[in-house]
């Protein structure tokens, strides 16, 4: 009777602990992206309300000009259709800038892609950094970026500002269970006119523009 009592209860704990494994988050580096097209408008629909979020909150030690509690930081969902990935950022920040010439200086968040997941050092035609300020400007770099293939709308808020992008894509195969190389990131001015932090959600250094090779995964489900 013991004997069995103990079995039972081993089944007990190895089949809780598959059940709550089945109900955990995906592994750190992995965002799940929902089927579904927002209205491109700054306002939450509720097309985001079931998606993940996704924090990015890890500064880069050597651009941390300020104290990381005052850092700009972002929750990102995740949506996509047939030809875009969208992202909803909802970014707390204060106080909210765009004194610098240089785009990535200004309060903004930036999203790289890496549409075939080749994870290469170089950008190659499918990579791309896609960037949007918190006043809604759009800029971008590498070798796949087509300033034609992104959309945005921002909004401000008592906290800091929300961003509405839609990238489209030209390489991946969009379907449920594609795979692609994200990272994601936020470029604070606290005040200084230029680049006071840099927070990220992955790989936490500076190289996401340059190197797609530490990107974490975008999986459609
Ligand atoms: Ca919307
Ligand atoms: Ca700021
Ligand atoms: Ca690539």
């Amino acid at each position: 009777m013991t004997r069995i009592l103990h079995a039972c209860l081993v089944i007990s704990i190895v089949t809780n602990a598959w059940a709550n494994d089945q109900q955990a988050k995906p592994p750190k580096g992995i965002a799940i992206a929902k089927q579904g097209t927002p209205d491109l408008d700054g306002k939450i629909d509720d097309h985001w309300k079931a998606c993940p979020k996704y924090a990015v909150t890890q500064p880069i030690a050597e651009s941390l000009k300020i104290e990381q509690k005052d850092m700009a930081t972002a929750t990102v969902q995740l949506l996509w259709d047939d030809k875009h990935l969208y992202a909803l950022w909802i970014v707390k920040d204060s106080p909210l800038s765009a004194e610098s010439s240089d785009d990535w200086a200004q309060d903004s968040v930036e999203l790289f892609l890496d549409q075939h997941q080749d994870k290469s050092v170089t950008y190659e035609s499918d990579d791309a950094q896609y960037r949007v300020n918190f006043q809604g400007k759009i800029s971008g770099q590498g070798t796949g970026y087509d300033e034609a293939d992104i959309k945005a709308a921002a909004i401000k808020t008592k906290q800091g500002y929300i961003v509405e992008m839609a990238i489209r894509t030209h390489a991946a195969d969009m379907k449920p269970g594609t795979t692609m190389g994200l990272e994601l990131q936020v470029n604070d001015d606290h005040g200084s006119g230029q680049r006071d932090a840099i927070a990220k959600w992955l790989h936490t250094e500076d190289d996401s523009w340059q190197d797609t090779s530490k990107f974490g995964t975008v999986q459609l489900k």
